[in-house]
């Protein structure tokens, strides 16, 4: 096993990594922005290296500087956490070349998946449903509207580099395509460096549901059930829950084989997500995510499993510790995602935090680097806290929030709190009855 990792990170995803480290025995280094240097994680952690000013591309996405402090406090390994450097398959290589292990996939593999086009053509060899679409990219507007004829109005636009929905437009006709695609295709270059995209089938209401995998690369690849992340507002997930409520036990066993045959025979090492749109009892693979997600506590929960010391203990080359037959997922588990924003306008909320008492008892669950006194700093995601609750039944899980949420005290700063109070009081998200755009229409009517 490693015996010292450095956590290329902030914040609570940051806290998490260390917390498994630690359990294991693994001294962490934690690299932070002159910004976090009081941050929690930075305290915890054995030792500390500042890599650059508050802005992430000089620090948290200056590859020079974290691979200077893994090297000078003689690191073993760097866990990328998520966002920032853990979807880079170049910084993947660049890891490994200079001898540290970089605990993750391969960066074959988040090279893949980062093309969602290659992803795409990759998961429908491997025998994954897609959502039917151009065969690859469009180059001109001839060929999309030869694509689009085939697939059929309404068609979605999207990016082949994009990803979480930035850029995407929807065509309901041939004259609506030509006036997008070039916007589209204009945008694509802009924002992710490449002005490749593709057609899909526009589904009109579905839900996002995502499928949580460990591989070992040897062979060893289990699933840890389905995540419901249906509850987003401008592409940001909100809340995420597990089982779904809107899968039958049929539905949950025929999709968790689809993705474990798919990426076993892909050699998928690490943690790993499919992510899928479902209408109508059918799914639809969209994109495949390669690394640790914000969601993921949800199903340890109802695992049992800690995924990042799965993370570590196979990028140390050690061999899953569990069969599918070993996993039995228990329960209902619900993810708050608690925001440093103004709940009705959503403008960030950054500052001191002159109150903390964080709800506890049977079943809660928080991950979270706030402490009283706490500055949130102004520059990064506004991700504070993420509130976990975990009960025998959904009903029961949805009783726990609710009393979870009333205990939860942040003072100072303006959360998100209140408006999770509201949703987990809503008729539709009690029935489990909603789809990835149902959330954006709750949050604009006022309570
Ligand atoms: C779609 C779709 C409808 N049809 N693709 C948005 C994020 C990106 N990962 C995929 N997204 C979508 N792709 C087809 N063919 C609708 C969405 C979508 C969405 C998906 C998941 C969660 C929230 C969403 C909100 C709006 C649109």
């Amino acid at each position: 096993m490693f015996e010292k990792v450095l956590i290329a990170n902030r914040g609570e995803i940051a806290l998490r990594i260390h917390r498994a480290c630690r359990e294991m025995g693994i001294k962490t280094v934690a690299v932070h922005s002159t910004a976090d240097a009081y941050a929690m994680n930075v305290r915890l952690a054995d030792e500390t290296v500042c890599i650059g000013p508050p802005a992430a591309r000089d620090s948290y996405l200056n590859v020079a500087a974290i691979l200077s402090a893994a090297a000078i406090t003689g690191a073993d390994a760097i866990h990328p956490g998520l966002g920032f450097l853990a979807e880079d398959a170049d910084f993947a290589a660049t890891v490994e070349e200079h001898g540290f292990a970089f605990i993750g996939p391969s960066a074959e593999h988040i090279r893949l998946m980062g093309n969602k086009v290659a992803a795409k053509e990759a998961a429908r060899k491997l025998g994954i449903p897609t959502v039917p679409g151009s065969a690859g990219a469009v180059r001109d507007l001839g060929a999309a509207e030869t694509a689009a004829r085939a697939i059929g109005y309404p068609v979605l636009i999207k990016a082949a580099a994009g990803g979480g929905g930035r850029g995407m437009k929807v065509a309901h006709n041939a004259a609506e395509l030509a006036r997008m695609l070039p916007i589209a295709q204009h945008e694509a270059a802009s924002f992710f460096g490449c002005g490749e995209v593709y057609l899909e089938r526009h589904l009109e209401r579905p839900r996002h549901i995502e499928i949580q995998i460990l591989g070992d690369g040897q062979g060893g690849l289990i699933h840890l059930g389905e995540r419901d992340c249906s509850l987003q507002r401008s592409h940001q997930k909100m809340v995420e829950e597990t089982p779904s409520p809107a899968l039958n036990p049929e539905e949950r066993e025929r999709l968790g084989t689809l993705a474990v045959t798919a990426l076993r025979e892909l050699g998928y090492k690490s943690a790993g997500t499919v992510e899928f749109l479902y209408q109508d009892g059918e799914f639809f693979f969209i994109e495949m995510n390669t690394r640790l997600q914000v969601e993921h506590p949800i199903t340890e929960m109802i695992s049992g499993i800690d995924i990042v010391r799965e993370q570590l203990r196979i990028a140390a080359g050690a061999p899953l510790n569990y069969r599918q037959s070993d996993i039995t997922l228990c329960g209902h588990a619900i993810e708050c995602r608690i925001n440093a924003e103004n709940p009705d306008t959503f403008l960030p909320s950054p500052g001191r935090v002159t109150d903390y008492h964080a709800p506890g008892g049977l079943g809660v669950r928080v991950d979270s680097a706030l402490y009283h006194g706490y500055e949130v700093p102004p520059y990064y995601d506004s991700l504070i806290a993420k509130l976990i609750v975990h009960g025998k039944s959904r009903n029961e899980c949805l009783m726990r929030l609710r009393r979870a949420l009333e205990e939860y005290v942040i003072g100072g700063i303006e959360t998100t709190i209140p408006l999770h109070q509201r949703l987990a009081t809503a008729a539709e998200f009690i029935d489990g009855d909603y789809n990835v755009h149902w959330l954006e229409r709750f949050v604009r009517n006022p309570a």
